[in-house]
């Protein structure tokens, strides 16, 4: 007997009405697209160590990160799929220094995608959880179309991460409430498992690297040491949860509650050094906690108001449940270095 549950096509044709019109088709196309590339990455992830695809391209990207192969193989597939669709006019992808013309979808509807195809590349020698993200925005007709990216976040049509676990699971928005889907390794299928996401107000866990404890702003390092404090009446301490890929860190986050977070490093408090990049790691998640109920702010502003200069240009983010990302605001206020 088939699986009664909807398939990520049939989930995004009830949405089409929620849509923007003039690019609902190109949306649904780019989705169910980068939906198959998903279910081949995860193919490629189970056998990368018996593929000798694991460990170094040999080069460096724009981050100064030496590149997987990985890397490499993800934005390659990413890249083909988008091509095929007519739908995509730009890829700005973590992997390549300029947005990616593409032809054959310049014009009136065309897309930008903003992409990490592989994202969490540390975990990948180890077998640890990897993801992708991504996020699609309104060329407005621009030729090129890159330049389109360059908006606030509020501009995005829709976004999305997949994440690579025990389960592969795809969850994405188009601003119409944040839907989680799990691929049927069998039928090469995502299926709904978590319809209308909703982040409890309140969590039980953060998520942050310590390891950068001292780099941090005073109103971060104070927010931490509050977590990490015992009392029960506020459900204090909270657990310590951390993956070293967005995508897992956030989707629990969507799922119990709590704080995924990646200060700035205020070693030098004039020049604050956030690490996660704007376009296709923290505007992209930013859509999804709101849609789904819960906040994300950079300690200061919320994040879907930021405006990108640059493609590669890096934000803080804290999301999460939206009264412990209300409480870390007001830890960044009471400790505000100006
Ligand atoms: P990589 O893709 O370079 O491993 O970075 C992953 C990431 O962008 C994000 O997925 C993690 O949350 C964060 O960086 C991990 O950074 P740290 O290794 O500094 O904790």
């Amino acid at each position: 007997m088939s699986d009664p549950r909807l398939s990520l096509s049939e989930h995004l044709s009830d949405r089409t009405a929620a849509m923007d019109p003039w690019y609902a088709g190109g949306v649904a196309a780019l989705l169910t697209r980068l939906a198959e590339v998903a279910a081949a990455i995860e193919g490629e992830l189970a056998h990368a160590a018996l593929r000798d695809r694991l460990g170094y391209a040999g080069d460096i990207n724009l981050s100064g990160d030496q590149v997987k192969k990985l890397d490499r193989w993800g934005h390659e597939i990413v890249l083909s799929a988008l091509r095929g669709t007519g739908a995509c006019a730009a890829l700005v992808s973590e992997e390549s220094p300029e947005p990616i013309e593409l032809r054959e979808g310049i014009g009136p509807r065309g897309i930008v995608v903003c992409c990490d195809p592989v994202d969490g590349s540390s975990n990948l020698d180890v077998n640890g959880t990897v993801g992708t993200i991504f996020s699609f925005r309104p060329s407005h007709g621009q030729d090129p179309a890159g330049p389109a990216a360059l908006g606030a976040g509020t501009e995005q049509l829709a976004a999305g991460y997949v994440m690579y676990g025990p389960a592969c699971v795809l969850v994405y928005t188009v601003g119409d409430g944040t839907h989680g889907f799990t691929l049927d390794r069998g039928r090469r299928e995502f299926l709904l498992t978590h319809p209308d996401i909703r982040v409890p107000r309140r969590g039980k866990t953060y998520g942050i690297n310590e390891g950068n404890f001292h780099s941090w702003h005073p109103g971060q390092r104070a927010l931490v040491e509050h977590l990490r404090t015992p009392d029960k009446a506020s459900g204090r301490p909270y657990s310590l949860r951390y993956s070293g890929a967005m995508a897992a860190d956030v989707h629990r986050t969507l799922l119990d509650g709590g704080l995924f977070m990646y200060p700035a490093d205020m070693s030098d408090p004039a020049k604050p050094r956030p690490k996660l990049r704007l376009l296709y790691e923290v505007a992209p998640v930013a859509f999804l906690a709101e849609q789904a109920g819960g906040r994300a702010s950079t300690g200061t502003e919320r994040v879907l108001d930021l405006r990108a200069k640059d493609y590669h240009e890096r934000a803080a983010i804290i999301v999460g449940s939206a009264d412990d990302v209300a409480l870390a605001e007001e830890f960044h206020r009471s400790h505000s270095t100006r």
